[in-house]
């Protein structure tokens, strides 16, 4: 390349994340120039802010860690919290990226400054506000990241302290306490049995029950053999990451599938009714009262929502029963001074209120205002149906931007692998750029539509259009903003090199 071409490049990363990481292992490594912008005192995301007890990932870490992670040596097969921010940690020191980012800084906006082609990308960070300019912008700001807070009558009243599971105090001592927990997703039912072992009593508002997998080993370290394997068996490590993808995926690819000739009032096909049954299985073989598994028994098809992974030994389910949880499904009438008054009326007093209420997963790069081409935001873009992109990463108007784990990307490859390839994808798109001296590379509005369009259709056919479903994986517009109708393989082959006639390159 001509040399003066590459040094002039300068790349943007928003986020020093999980993907936002990965992108500066791979810049630094093509030799481009970039600086990664963290709103934290730390890198990790959502791992540096998820640290409720009993916090972990809910696939296997194999595939949930990178490529170039292999020799982090890993001790979990769900990496905790914990674990996860040592990787990210070691991430930082094995690649030397500590000089490459600039903590408690926040991107709050960005314009496209068409005379120069660059980015202007407003930051705020501790010595107030400044303007960055960039080539390029890479966004790492994470999918489920901002907390969803619910708006609930009187929670301002509530004299005890309560926050968010993504805000969880350090340092907090809930022995004895009477805590209160709301929402019962995969970070709910992660948290309660551990808060058990904490707090003094836990109340558990549950307003919809979610499928339950099982897992043996969840809460366990890895075997030492296969640590010993790890350590001296060369490839060993990417082997199993790759085993375990290409041994998921067949199934994966075709669970989310509804068969039109299948006839069951309460599954899509029989893949999924056996997942459903394998799952009642699971329910009853730990609740004695047959009540409580109806309670706990979901009215949605599995998988038309996330399951959550538990431990096959410790989880929920052995806790549900004991004097130390009250479940409560009736909903909630209000939140006062003392406790919350339950959908009958019935208060319950406690010290601490717990949201285990999730995030705002369909506002994508919220809360950051983008301006592209012609002064047209990314939320006027976007007015219409929600979220979209073009292969989950460009938007048309918004050049030389690629978003990581963007616009329906969730269910299809694992995300550390949608992070690599994305990257891959987008560094493709900038060495042209670099080559060809050329200053900006967008999709087309043609095949940013064309994508789209067959990419709703597609998804109109999956598990999580079933009217029967009630969550982030389906939007008020009628369509998923979240969810790839995409196979991880197919994700695979369309991002490994990039198609110039769908783009506008100038
Ligand atoms: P989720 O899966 O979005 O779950 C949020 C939970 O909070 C869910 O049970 C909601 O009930 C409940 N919720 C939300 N708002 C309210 C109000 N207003 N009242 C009562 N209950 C409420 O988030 P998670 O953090 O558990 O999981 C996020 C991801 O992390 C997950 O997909 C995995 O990938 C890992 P609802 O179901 O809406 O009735």
């Amino acid at each position: 390349p001509d040399p003066e071409a590459l040094d002039n490049f300068e790349v943007l990363v928003i986020g020093g994340g999980m993907g936002g990481l990965n992108s500066a292992v791979q810049l630094k490594r093509a030799g481009i120039h970039f600086h990664v912008i963290e709103k934290n005192p730390d890198v990790g995301g959502t791992w540096y802010e998820n640290r409720y007890p009993g916090a972990r990932v809910d696939t296997p870490s194999r595939f949930y860690l990178n490529l170039f992670g292999v020799d982090f040596p890993q001790e979990y097969a769900f990496g905790t919290h914990v674990e996860n921010q040592k990787y990210y940690h070691w991430v930082v020191d094995e690649f030397g990226l500590d000089g490459d980012i600039t903590y408690n800084t926040e991107v709050t906006s960005m314009v496209w400054d068409e005379a120069d082609s660059m980015w202007d990308v407003h930051v705020k960070g501790p010595d107030g506000e400044r303007v960055l300019r960039a080539n390029a912008v890479i966004s790492g700001v994470g999918f489920l990241n901002r907390p969803n807070m619910p708006v609930i009558e009187g929670m301002d009243e509530f004299k005890g302290p309560s926050w968010h599971t993504a805000r969880w105090p350090d340092n907090v001592d809930l022995t004895g306490k009477k805590v209160a927990v709301i929402g019962t997703g995969c970070t709910g039912y992660q948290l309660i049995p551990e808060l058990v072992k904490l707090a003094g009593h836990v109340t558990v508002f549950q307003r919809t029950p979610q499928w339950l997998m099982g897992i043996p080993g969840y809460l366990s370290k890895l075997p030492e053999q296969v640590l010993w394997l790890d350590r001296n068996l060369p490839y060993y490590t990417n082997f199993t990451r790759f085993k375990s993808f290409y041994g998921t995926g067949p199934y994966l690819a075709r669970v989310f599938d509804v068969d039109p000739d299948f006839d069951d009032p309460h599954t899509v096909s029989p893949l999924n009714k056996a997942a459903r049954e394998r799952s009642i299985e699971f329910l009853q073989s730990k609740l004695k009262d047959p009540r409580l598994v109806e309670v706990m028994t979901p009215k949605h098809p599995p998988w038309s929502a996330r399951p959550v992974a538990v431990d096959a030994d410790y989880s929920i389910l052995d806790v549900l029963e004991t004097d130390d949880v009250t479940l409560v499904t009736s909903g909630i009438n209000r939140i006062n001074a003392t406790g919350i008054e339950d959908g009958e009326g019935v208060q319950h007093d406690v010290d601490v209120i717990v949201y285990a209420t999730g995030f705002k997963a369909n506002d994508f790069l919220y809360p950051m205002e983008i301006t592209g081409r012609g002064g047209q935001t990314i939320g006027e873009l976007w007015a219409e149906g929600g979220p979209r992109a073009y292969l989950g990463c460009m938007i048309p108007g918004f050049p030389n931007l690629w978003v990581l784990y963007g616009p329906n990307t969730n269910g299809g490859l694992p995300v550390s692998q949608y992070h690599e390839m994305t990257m891959f994808y987008a560094m493709q798109c900038m060495e042209k750029l670099i080559l060809e001296g050329k200053h900006s590379i967008e999709v087309t509005a043609d095949a940013y539509w064309r994508y789209n369009k067959e990419l709703d259709a597609i998804n109109g056919t999956k598990l999580w259009a079933d009217p029967r479903a009630n969550n982030y994986y389906w939007t008020k517009h009628g369509r998923s903003a979240s969810q790839t109708p995409y196979t991880g393989f197919e994700v695979r082959n369309f991002m490994l090199k990039p198609d110039y006639d769908d783009m506008e390159i100038r």
